[in-house]
């Protein structure tokens, strides 16, 4: 139906070492250009847990010993009915060294010194709730996507923490 919304589920993954955060700037796709936690679409059959710990490993290299769920976030644009629904993940628990792939340049970053002016607007939002290990719920509306020389713009957004 040409109506129909349609749902994209999708994983975002943020690893922390210390007071550290390596975000990976996005080299193809969709948010090139911009810093993002790693992730990607679910596989079909797939649980969420494998899919980021794929992703992870796919676009940063590492292995994730052990990881906690941190929040889930709905996406969505102006004139298009897809909704991406993100499912958000924290690992301090790792194996191996970051290294670039074709798809993320890995960095470290003090949390102090995330570059939100080269990330998705929401993560501004939201990164507290993961540096502070709180669980969070919420949905965002944007203009149109972001890319390297346009960041998207918010157009409405409700976010909470949930116990
Ligand atoms: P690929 O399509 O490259 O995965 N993602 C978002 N991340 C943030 N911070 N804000 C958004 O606002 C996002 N929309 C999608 C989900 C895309 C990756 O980007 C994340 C995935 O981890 C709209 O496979």
């Amino acid at each position: 139906m040409e109506n129909e919304t349609v749902k994209k589920i999708m994983t975002l993954c943020f690893v922390i070492r210390n007071d550290q955060i390596l975000l990976g700037l996005k080299k193809r796709g969709f948010g090139l250009g911009r810093y993002n936690g790693f992730g990607g679409k679910v596989e079909e059959g797939e649980s969420l847990e494998d899919a980021f710990k794929r992703e992870l490993f796919e676009e940063s290299g590492l292995i994730a010993n052990s990881s906690s769920k941190s929040g889930i976030l709905e996406f969505s644009f102006e004139n298009d009915k897809k909704i991406l629904e993100v499912h958000l993940f924290t690992v301090k628990d790792f194996s191996g060294e970051p290294e670039e792939s074709e798809e993320m340049a890995p960095a470290w970053f003090g949390f102090k010194e995330i570059p939100f002016e080269q990330m998705w607007p929401d993560d501004r939002y939201f990164m507290p709730y993961i540096l502070e290990d709180k669980k969070f719920r919420g949905w965002f509306k944007f203009d149109r996507p972001s890319d390297a020389d346009y960041q998207a713009k918010i157009i409405s957004m409700d976010l909470e923490e949930i116990k």
